[in-house]
């Protein structure tokens, strides 16, 4: 064997070293894009914005999740107020990063959960909610402000109390919130003159003929006594 012999087979011995660590990082570089058995997917960052929204304007949920290689698909499950449920694919916007807008009817408590689908496992986030509401003042839509339900004890997420009276004075906790009225108290004069206000018409009419009877009363008896 000449040198020139010796000297190729050097090189080649040298390629193929190469060749095999090339080889072994491209295989580490694989295996670590791979989601691993006790790696766990994290839900990093899941918002839906604004939580109570109208039903006239988009509502925009956003997830991060990582890693976020080798993903199948994400898709955003959504319980409606009645129950039912959809589900709806989310859309890619960067690493990691997926979205999804829509506008809403329906009024009431919406959840949802955001479903990851990676190698065949499946992966889903926690719940969160929000609502669609006639108003933003009003979450629960009953017609009474978050902010008297939450001064006087009730609660902004059910519209159930808003029919109660629970100062038992024959006004709806509602028909407390139009009138300005205290609805934890139960007061007669208050009471006394709302229906006085009520009916302010026959109100006047009765003061018109009870100042005409008492003013003939008292010409009569001048007339009998003169
Ligand atoms: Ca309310
Ligand atoms: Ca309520
Ligand atoms: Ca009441």
């Amino acid at each position: 064997m000449g040198p020139r012999v010796k000297r190729c087979s050097s090189y080649y011995l040298l390629l193929n070293c190469l060749l095999l660590v090339l080889i072994l990082v491209s295989c580490d570089t694989v295996k670590s894009n791979v989601l691993q058995e006790n790696e766990q997917l994290i839900f990093d960052y899941i918002d839906v914005s604004p939580d109570i929204q109208t039903t006239t304007q988009l509502c925009f949920f956003r997830c991060v999740i990582s890693p976020s290689y080798d993903v199948t698909s994400v898709h955003i499950k959504l319980y409606l107020p009645n129950e039912s449920s959809i589900q709806y694919p989310m859309q890619y916007f960067n690493e990691g990063f997926y979205r999804y807008s829509i506008i809403y009817q329906e009024i009431g408590n919406y959840n949802f959960q955001i479903i990851v689908k990676i190698n065949n496992h499946s992966y889903t986030s926690i719940n969160r909610s929000f609502w669609i509401s006639k108003s933003k003042d009003d979450k629960d839509s009953d017609g009474i402000y978050d902010w008297w339900e939450k001064k006087y004890g009730f609660n902004p997420e059910n519209a159930y109390d808003a029919g109660n009276d629970f100062d038992n004075d024959g006004y709806t906790n509602k028909e407390e919130f139009l009138m300005n009225t205290n609805p934890l108290r139960n007061n007669i004069f208050e009471n006394a003159w709302i229906e006085l206000s009520k009916n302010y018409i026959y109100f006047f009419i009765s003061f018109f003929f009870l100042i005409l009877l008492s003013w003939m009363s008292l010409f009569g008896f001048r007339k009998v006594h003169s």
